[in-house]
């Protein structure tokens, strides 16, 4: 950096430390004009970002069924269990109630958004209405080949920790799905390369919920994966799968109860 330049009189005992200082100042000043900071990353998705999708959820729902929730999302489990309603449009929130019992599968809702870099803002609230709340928001593919069921990455909000895991390349991939069942099957530990492979595949923070509204934002840049939670940087994680090209799905799950509101999609690239 070209810092004399701007302070040609400095020639004090201090001249380091000052230019040091002048020069955090002076990236300060850069990444303020950038609109964000390295980490801030709904300033990132804000300023570099097309915002794909927005859903504010003022409406009501239409009924139980796969397109009821309306604005293009879809319930993949909606018709599994017609007589729950696991998708309330209420207050102006997605009230989301998975009865897993009901439709033999936890809720999926998933809006097609599709993007390689970007991400996804909204704000979240376990309602307290269920012991042991959590939330998932990921990403999911269904046209993509060798991966069970198209799923791509996630990351999990649990009561005490929060996990980014990238299925594509890891449990999901048909490979590891099939070597990983046997063990499963049989109850048995997974052998160490498997699980050591594995763990490379995710990676979880401590983190504890509770049961007011937060902001959550989810970014994808190469192959790192990012959420934040009220603007803080919570957990990234690089792993090959998450440079996967599209994103195409926005996947919302969840084990009870979570209550969710203002989403939107943006797209850097
Ligand atoms: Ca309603
Ligand atoms: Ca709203």
């Amino acid at each position: 950096m070209k810092i004399h330049s701007c302070f040609p009189a400095l020639q004090s005992p201090w001249h380091f430390p000052f230019q040091a200082f002048a020069a955090l100042a002076l990236l300060g000043v850069a990444y303020a004009q950038d609109g964000a900071s390295p980490r801030d990353d709904r300033a990132w998705l804000q300023s570099k970002g097309t915002l794909l999708f927005e859903d504010t959820f003022q409406r009501e729902e239409t009924g139980n069924g796969r397109l009821d929730i309306g604005n293009g999302w879809e319930s993949a489990t909606a018709d599994r269990a017609p007589q729950v309603k696991q998708a309330d449009l209420d207050e102006g929130i997605l009230k989301i109630n998975s009865d897993g019992k009901a439709a033999g599968h936890g809720v999926h809702i998933h809006y097609d958004a599709g993007f390689a870099e970007g991400g996804t803002t909204l704000r979240f609230r376990f309602p307290g209405l269920n012991k042991g709340e959590t939330f998932t928001v990921g990403h999911v593919d269904r046209e993509m080949q060798g991966v069970h069921a198209g799923h791509l990455c996630y990351a999990i909000l649990n009561p005490a920790n929060v996990m980014l895991r990238d299925n594509k390349t890891g449990i999901h991939a048909e490979k590891i799905v099939a070597r990983r069942s046997e063990f499963l099957k049989r109850k048995e530990p997974l052998p160490p390369d498997l699980d050591a492979f594995l763990q490379t595949k995710e990676k979880t923070v401590q983190w504890k919920s509770d049961n007011e509204w937060h902001d959550l934002t989810l970014v994808f840049e190469g192959d790192e994966m990012r959420l934040s939670v009220d603007g803080k940087l919570l957990v990234a994680h690089r792993s090959e799968g998450f440079a996967h090209p599209v994103k195409r799905w926005l996947s919302l799950a969840a084990s009870s109860t979570v209550w969710v509101d203002d989403v939107k999609v943006w797209k850097v690239k």
